[in-house]
C-alpha cells in the first residue's frame, strides 16, 4: 500500500549485522528483499548506519577485561560491550550489497562520536544528542513512520520509542526485522514498544 505522507526508516542493514559478519544477527540478511520491495511504497526513505570510530568506547575490545556482551557504566547510564562492528570505511560498516542504497534521500551516520554510542536513529545514547532526523522529516511533513532493519531490540527498539516520544506515528514491521535477543531482550523490546504506542505488525496492512 501507498504511503504518500510516510517515511521508511531502515536501520543499519549493515554487512557486521549480517550472517559472516562481526555483530552477525541471525537471518540479518533475509529480510532485504522485503525491504527493498517496500521501499517502492514510500516517498520517503531514510537509511541509517553504524559508523564507528576504531577505538570507539563500546567496543569490549577498549576496556581492559572487557567482554563482549558484558555491561559497563558509562557517563550517560548502562553500555553493553559490543565486539568491534562497523568500523568507519570497513567492509563490514557497507550496506548489505543487495540493498537498494539508491533509493534512499538521505543516510544518517550514528555513533561516529568515540566516547558515546549510538542506538536510535534520532539521538545518541545520552538521550540528548540529535542526529537531525527528526528535524528532516518535520521539515518534511512526514507524520507516519514505518521502521525495519537490525537490530529489533536495539537500534531498531530505541529508534521506535523515540520517534513516539517525538510525536511520530510509528509502525514496526515485525517480519522485516531480526533480533540480537540477549537475556530475553527481544520480548522486553516489543512489549516497551507496544506499551509506547507503536504498531508492532508482521505483515503489510
Ligand atoms: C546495533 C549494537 C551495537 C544495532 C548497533 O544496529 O542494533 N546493536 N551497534
Ligand atoms: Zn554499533
Amino acid at each position: 500500500m501507498q504511503d504518500l505522507t510516510g517515511a521508511l526508516i531502515v536501520i543499519d542493514i549493515q554487512n557486521d549485522f549480517c550472517p559472516g559478519g562481526a555483530l552477525a544477527v541471525a537471518g540479518g540478511d533475509e529480510i532485504v528483499p522485503g525491504v527493498n520491495a517496500l521501499m517502492a511504497d514510500f516517498p520517503t526513505v531514510v537509511l541509517t548506519q553504524d559508523w564507528h570510530p576504531a577505538d570507539h568506547a563500546s567496543f569490549a575490545s577498549q576496556h581492559p577485561g572487557g567482554t563482549a556482551f558484558g555491561v559497563i557504566d558509562m557517563p550517560y547510564g548502562p553500555q553493553v560491550l559490543w565486539p568491534d562492528h562497523c568500523v568507519q570505511g570497513s567492509p563490514g560498516a557497507a550496506f548489505h550489497a543487495d540493498l537498494q542504497v539508491e533509493r534512499a534521500q538521505l543516510v544518517i551516520r550514528k555513533g561516529f562520536r568515540p566516547a558515546l554510542d549510538s542506538y536510535s536513529a534520532f539521538f545518541e545514547n545520552d538521550k540528548r544528542t540529535a542526529t537531525g532526523l527528526a528535524g528532516y522529516l518535520r521539515e518534511r511533513d512526514v507524520q507516519h513512520l514505518t521502521l525495519v532493519g537490525l537490530a529489533t531490540d536495539f537500534c531498531v527498539a530505541w529508534s521506535a520509542l523515540d520517534a513516539v516520544r517525538l510525536g511520530f506515528d510509528v509502525t514496526l514491521r515485525a517480519d522485516l526485522c531480526r533480533a540480537i535477543d540477549l537475556d530475553g531482550s527481544l520480548a522486553a523490546a516489543h512489549e516497551q514498544m507496544r506499551a509506547a504506542g507503536v504498531a508492532v505488525i508482521s505483515a503489510p496492512v
